[in-house]
């Protein structure tokens, strides 16, 4: 495969920018080699600089529900930005797009758009602490909300992928009252309640931790955390900026039947644009100004270009039938890996809910990952990294880190799938 252009690129890039890149798993450094410059999107289809054609189980990182460049999303767009970019003024697409979340996502009473998840996960953090008048948070190792300095904090993605320890910058002082527990371990957060009974503002989890690659929730850990959270008076705020109109149109929310008091979003409602989302119930999100005190604002909040592009996009998802057939895909892409590998013999543990799913190469027969302690422990990156490679040279696009999740799009065909599986069962039988 001829790599001549991206290897250019990426080589100016490094000069210009730190690493290469403007968000750091892009730059393949676990899987090792050259991140490919991509010149464009169509359908389930990338394309790189050299015009090596990939099938995209990345598609942004999750936004791309309805593939690259959906029709009614890309005529939606061009039709919004001849009327101009952004106003800094309300607009009616904001109450438009507000409304179609309120109405599908279960807990959701007001909502407040901003321009990305770090964004959501900060301001439902602040806001939390307004509300309860506490300080103290806690949050689950590997769970990855961002990029704001109290989060950053054992987190995934990114900083899980490369090895880093917490980052340095991050004040003591801020993460002081960051008090993190295990993912899938209720125990651990009722000994931090019994410890700071009343000191908790809020507990904010992944439903699926999905930056440490894909780890489902244990029967009854998110109903835990919510009846810890209610019995404490402490704000449950569910991050559902990758889950949400992912796992079902509702969220995981929808799929576990929970009731959170908070929920953050971003990805699939800016369909491709950048957007986040703090969300929930009305007597909370009064706290937030100009309605309450708690100060919280952004020169492109709600702009229209994002508005336009999250309502074409949920409008199209939320369409009979749409939803579940990619659903249907991703069940059948990730039954079929599954099948593989045991065909090949080549320890797997393989995931899937609604339309995202997640693997790990495991290093040991029989182990299992329920965390980001044992996804350490058991992932074979190294393996991970010669699968991602020679997926690539067959033009498959997975995410470059065994600490990613995939994503499924309405544009992935039973075609794609079968092309899929064609070279995942050929890519097996070589690890
Ligand atoms: N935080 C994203 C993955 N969970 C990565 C975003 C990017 O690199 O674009």
């Amino acid at each position: 495969m001829k790599t001549t252009r991206s290897e250019q690129l990426f080589q100016h890039a490094a000069t210009l920018i730190p690493g290469g890149v403007n968000s750091p798993v892009r730059a393949f450094r676990s899987v090792g080699g050259v991140p490919r410059f991509i010149k464009r999107g169509q359908g389930a289809y990338l394309w790189d600089e050299d015009e090596n054609r990939y099938i995209d189980y990345v598609l942004s990182w999750g936004p791309l529900i309805l593939g690259h460049a959906y029709p009614a999303v890309v005529e939606a767009l061009q039709e919004a930005v001849i009327r101009g970019t952004s106003y800094g003024a309300p607009t009616a697409l904001e109450s438009d797009l507000a409304e179609l979340v309120i109405s599908t996502v279960p807990s959701i009473e007001m909502i407040r758009f901003v321009n990305s998840g770090t964004e959501a996960t900060m301001t439902a953090l602040r806001l939390a602490r307004a509300y309860t008048g506490r300080e103290k948070i806690i949050k689950f190792a590997g769970n990855y909300h961002g990029h704001a300095d109290m989060l950053l904090v054992q987190a995934g993605s990114g900083v899980a992928t490369l090895g880093l320890p917490d980052s340095p910058g991050v004040p003591a002082a801020v993460a002081a009252d960051t008090l993190t527990a295990p993912y899938n371990d209720l125990d651990a957060v009722s000994q931090i309640f019994a410890q700071y009974p009343d000191s908790i503002a809020a507990v904010i989890v992944e439903p699926i931790a999905a930056n440490i690659g894909f780890v489902l929730p244990e029967p009854g850990f998110l109903q835990g955390l919510q009846d810890l959270c209610r019995k404490h008076g402490t704000v449950f705020i569910l991050d559902e900026v990758m889950t949400g109109f992912r796992v079902a149109p509702g969220g995981a929310q929808e799929a576990w039947e929970l009731d959170p008091d908070l929920t953050t979003l971003g990805k699939v409602i800016g369909g491709g644009l950048p957007v986040g989302a703090y969300a929930g119930k009305r007597e909370i999100m009064q706290t937030v100004a100009p309605a309450g005190p708690m100060y919280q604002a952004g020169t492109l909040s709600g702009n229209p270009l994002a508005m336009t592009a999250g309502l074409a996009t949920v409008r199209a998802l939320l369409e009979p039938g749409v939803f579940g057939q990619i659903a249907d895909s991703t069940t059948r892409l990730i039954e079929g890996i599954k099948e593989a590998s045991r065909s090949a013999g080549v320890p797997l543990q393989a995931g899937y809910a609604g339309t995202m799913f997640g693997f790990y190469f495991l290093n040991e027969e029989g182990a299992s990952i329920t965390n980001y302690a044992e996804a350490k422990q058991y992932a074979d990156s190294e393996k991970y990294g010669r699968f991602f490679h020679a997926m690539l040279e067959r033009g498959v696009y997975f995410a470059p880190s065994q600490f990613e999740a995939g994503f499924m799009s309405n544009a992935h065909s039973a075609d794609e799938i079968e092309s899929t599986m064609q070279a995942v069962e050929t890519v097996f039988q070589g690890l």
